[in-house]
C-alpha cells in the first residue's frame, strides 16, 4: 500500500481551511496514518526544497514554508501518491481546475496551500524527513474491503 507526505502548507492554516482540505483526502478513501502541527525549521525546509536549490523562486519558497505553523500528514492507501496530486491539482492556482484543492481556494503559484509527494521514492525521503518512524500509526480501516 503506497503512502504519501501532505502538508498543508502556512496560507491553508492562516485562511482555516485545514478542516477543508483535509475532508477532500478522507472522503476520497485514503487513511490518516499520521498527523502533527509544525513550524518549519530552516534547515528542515531546505532539505525539503533540495530539488529547487538555485531557483529564482528558492529563497522565497523557504520564507514562505517557515513563515508559520504547517500540518504534516501521511496518507496511504491505493495509489495514493498520483491520487493525491489529482485531488490538489496543479502548481498554478489560476491554471488548475475547479474540484482540486488548488483549482478551488488560490489563484498564486508559490501560495499553493498544498504539497503532496511526487513519486513513491520521494515519499519516502519526504516522509523520513518530517516523521519518525514511531509518529506513524498503521492500521485497518473498517471500509476498507469497500473503499480499495
Ligand atoms: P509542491 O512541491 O509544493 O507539492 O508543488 P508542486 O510539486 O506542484 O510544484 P513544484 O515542485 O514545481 O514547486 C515547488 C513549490 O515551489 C513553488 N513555486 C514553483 C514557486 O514559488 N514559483 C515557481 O515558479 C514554481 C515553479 C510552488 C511549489
Amino acid at each position: 500500500m503506497q503512502q504519501t507526505l501532505i502538508l498543508l502548507k502556512p496560507d491553508a492554516v492562516q485562511r482555516r481551511l485545514v478542516g477543508e482540505v483535509i475532508g477532500r483526502f478522507e472522503k476520497k478513501g485514503l487513511r490518516l496514518v499520521g498527523l502533527k502541527l509544525v513550524k518549519p525549521s530552516r534547515d528542515l525546509a531546505e532539505k525539503h526544497y533540495a530539488v529547487h536549490k538555485g531557483k529564482p523562486f528558492y529563497e522565497s519558497l523557504l520564507s514562505f514554508l517557515t513563515s508559520g505553523p504547517t500540518v504534516a500528514m501521511v496518507w496511504e492507501g491505493r495509489e495514493a501518491v498520483a491520487a493525491c496530486r489529482l485531488l490538489m491539482g496543479l502548481t498554478d492556482g489560476a491554471k488548475s481546475p475547479p474540484g482540486t484543492i488548488r483549482g478551488d481556494f488560490g489563484l498564486s503559484v508559490q501560495n499553493n496551500l498544498v504539497h503532496g509527494s511526487d513519486s513513491t521514492e520521494n515519499a519516502s525521503i519526504e516522509i523520513g524527513l518530517w516523521f519518525k518512524p514511531e509518529e506513524l500509526v498503521a492500521f485497518t480501516p473498517t471500509d476498507a474491503t469497500w473503499v480499495g
